[in-house]
């Protein structure tokens, strides 16, 4: 049992490091209750209570985040935070008296504080772990990729949508949160029957063969995705339908005519000022400004939506705190599109004219337009309609494309404020790959062959060229040499090469993670004590130090900010500067035998240490790897002797430095399981030399028949 000191150290720093200020962390929860009861006091909504709010809001802050662990308790706040971060409702009453019972039993047994939580095992207050389909109180964290269409097969742009979605999932795993990442295909819609045509087989039959492939493809891409939704579903169908009927019965939908044109590429209406002519004059056409898609002039019966009423909310939405939309630039699109007007939107066509989708409920002459059906995916794998659906929902992550911006930032959080459902916390929006240096296209011929590209390049190095080079606000090239130059440089020779060097039978002959000498390299604080032993240290060592201790919270931030790329440069830079200390203190130069037994000693001591500091470095790496290059990540710990599980939030680095004992030193390397990362002529002569050895033998085999 803990003791509540008040006042240790610092109790008003925000850090999720709940091991260091335990007491002062409690004495702050435990004055939580006091000022929860000060607001309910308060008659709400008022002006009073909402200073008191405010007052209250960093306190909330704190609180959440250190009860992220013991869910219940967390998810009441992690509401409560959601209700004080607009304006008070008048359902926060209810919610504060929640919030104190739960604290207040909590409180009575604080002892649960000191569990912790490893990766998907998410700790409840009442120290049950919680699953799936469990209590519905407790929030999981839910990151979803748009659900793509399966008219063509995957292509480049469809992979970095699912590698940035699953290295962010994995990164939440990481730092103790319970996830949920969703993926999946898109297969209603006129593109599709007419695809379905085109390749001679039945809607049903294409839409399986082509989200088999994308299955596959994300499952060789080590995509650790929790749900894979496809629109044909019996579970989807239900919840499409019932969030139609939500609609229906609270007066959003209407029947009317709509009149305009439609481009079936991209499933949308569009208005004249949205279309232009394209082509010459004998051959004229009219297409999609946004797209280059062509488009048909349509009429006909249908339903609508009164997307005309949201403008407002929408706005509103856009422009609150945190900002929903993520690069601010794509915000600022949406908010330009909502300030232009928002007209009535049709959700249904002739069933005549699209049958390959949902029927509207009590209708069968009308089918749902596939993007009502596409983004209500997002509920259905929550479970929607049924009542456990609101452990995932609000999403906490949507990442798409720039160019299904409108649909996200407009038409799917209008449907859920007219269904009564909160919003998405978040929009990520990433921009566009093209395949050397042209937008990727059939006739082009430019697409890529993606399993192709994994065998070549193994899925962690296509991984970590999308995520390294993927910057969210503007579009990426993808070309072969940049890869090969890119992976060889990084994964091969900065993050390789320095493995290399620590595991080398020459440099470290007992096969060991080394011990670190302290007085050979003592604590900062105290270099002006420096032994004769220290002479060969230089400022830049002790940079080293404070790069790598300051990494996990860098790599932390990037990761909160989703630019991966940021996390990854910080990353390979903490590695250069490894690289530079290793060959800045040559210890292959130290001699491994010598005549003076001190002397030997001695430089044996200086190789540990060296090699000490480069594989805590690794290790730290290693570790802050994972969720972009898994597999790398794993093989790398393991190699190092280290654990490939240790959770983010309990990354200690130079234990030894800091005069801890180190739990790593002096135990033995993994197993030799090869390169890391092997360059791509070294893979591409093996290939070869298998596939000669393979011809041989089969040339041999044909002489002998
Ligand atoms: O739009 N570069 O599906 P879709 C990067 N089914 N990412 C790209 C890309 C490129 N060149 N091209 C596509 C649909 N993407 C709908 C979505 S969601 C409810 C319904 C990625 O197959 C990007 O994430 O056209 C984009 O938003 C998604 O693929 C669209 O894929």
């Amino acid at each position: 049992m803990w003791n509540v000191v008040s006042n240790t150290k610092n109790p008003n720093c925000d850090s999720y490091d709940l091991t260091v200020h335990r007491s002062a962390y409690c004495a702050r929860l435990l004055r939580f209750p006091v000022l929860l009861r000060d607001v309910c006091m308060k008659p709400a909504p008022s002006r009073s209570a909402q200073v008191t709010l405010t007052k209250v809001r960093r306190e909330v802050d704190f609180v959440s985040m250190a009860l992220r662990p013991f869910c219940t308790v967390a998810t009441v706040f992690a509401k409560w935070k959601c209700l004080t971060r607009g304006q008070i409702v008048p359902k926060i009453r209810g919610l504060q008296q929640q919030a104190i019972g739960k604290l207040n039993r909590w409180t009575s047994n604080p002892t649960g504080f000191g569990r912790s939580a490893g990766p998907r095992e998410f700790a409840s207050a009442n120290g049950s772990d919680c699953s799936d389909n469990g209590d519905q109180d407790v929030r999981g964290f839910f990151i979803s990729t748009p659900i793509f269409y399966v008219n063509a097969e995957p292509h480049i742009g469809h992979l970095y949508s699912v590698a940035l979605a699953d290295c962010l999932h994995r990164q939440h795993s990481l730092c103790g949160l319970q996830g949920k990442l969703s993926t999946g295909t898109d297969e209603h819609g006129i593109k599709i029957q007419r695809a379905a045509k085109q390749m001679g087989r039945s809607p049903s039959d294409h839409c399986a063969a082509i989200s088999a492939q994308f299955a596959a493809l994300f499952q060789h891409a080590n995509v650790a995705a929790t749900d894979f939704v496809r629109t044909t579903e019996e579970r989807h169908i239900r919840a499409v339908q019932h969030f139609w009927q939500t609609l229906l019965h609270g007066g959003h939908i209407y029947r009317g005519h709509y009149e305009g044109w439609y481009s079936s590429a991209d499933e949308a209406f569009l208005t004249k000022d949205q279309v232009k002519q394209s082509g010459d004059h004998r051959n004229n056409i009219t297409v999609s400004i946004e797209s280059g898609q062509p488009v048909d002039w349509i009429g006909e019966d249908n339903y609508m939506f009164r997307l005309s009423e949201f403008g407002p909310r929408l706005e509103a939405w856009l422009e609150s705190s945190p900002p929903p939309i993520r690069p601010e630039k794509f915000r600022r699109f949406a908010l330009t599109w909502i300030r232009e007007g928002l007209n009535d939107l049709s959700i249904s066509r002739d069933r005549s004219r699209l049958s390959w989708g949902i029927a509207v409920p009590n209708d069968p002459t009308q089918t749902i337009y596939v993007w009502l059906d596409a983004l209500v995916n997002y509920l259905t794998v929550t479970g929607y309609p049924a009542s456990g659906y609101k452990k995932w929902w609000p999403c906490d992550v949507h990442v798409l494309g720039k160019d299904i911006l409108k649909f996200h930032a407009i038409y799917w959080p209008a449907f859920l404020m007219a269904a009564g459902l909160e919003l998405p916390r978040q929009l990520l929006v990433h921009s566009h790959w093209t395949v050397d240096g042209c937008k990727m296209s059939k006739s082009l011929g430019n697409s890529v062959n993606l399993e192709e590209e994994l065998q070549r390049y193994t899925s962690d190095g296509m991984r970590y060229f999308l995520l390294r080079q993927g910057v969210p606000e503007s579009d990426g090239d993808y070309y072969q040499s940049k890869i090969t130059k890119l992976l060889h440089a990084e994964l091969a020779g900065t993050l390789g090469g320095l493995l290399n060097r620590c595991v080398a039978k020459s440099l470290n002959p007992k096969q060991i993670f080394p011990p670190f000498d302290s007085s050979l390299f003592p604590k900062a604080s105290t270099t002006s004590n420096v032994t004769p032993a220290t002479d060969l240290l230089t400022s830049a060592d002790y940079e080293l130090i404070t790069t790598v201790e300051a990494l996990p919270a860098l790599v932390q931030k990037h990761f909160e900010n989703a630019r991966v790329y940021r996390a990854l440069e910080a990353i390979m830079a903490c590695l250069h500067q490894a690289n530079a200390f290793v060959q800045h203190k040559q210890p292959w130069k130290l001699p491994i035998m010598h005549s003076d037994a001190e002397r030997a000693r001695e430089a044996a001591a200086r190789r540990d240490t060296v090699l000490h500091v480069a594989m805590e470095t690794l290790r730290v790496c290693g570790v802050l790897l994972q969720p972009t290059v898994p597999g790398l990540a794993q093989k790398l710990l393991a190699r190092l002797g280290t654990s490939p599980n240790t959770p983010w939030k309990e990354l200690s680095c130079f234990d030894a430095y800091h005069g801890r004992p180190c739990p790593h030193a002096g135990q033995s390397l993994g197993p030799d399981t090869g390169l890391l990362f092997p360059r791509l002529d070294d893979v591409t002569s093996l290939h070869d030399f298998k596939k000669s050895k393979h011809s041989r033998r089969t040339e041999k085999a044909d002489s002998q028949s």
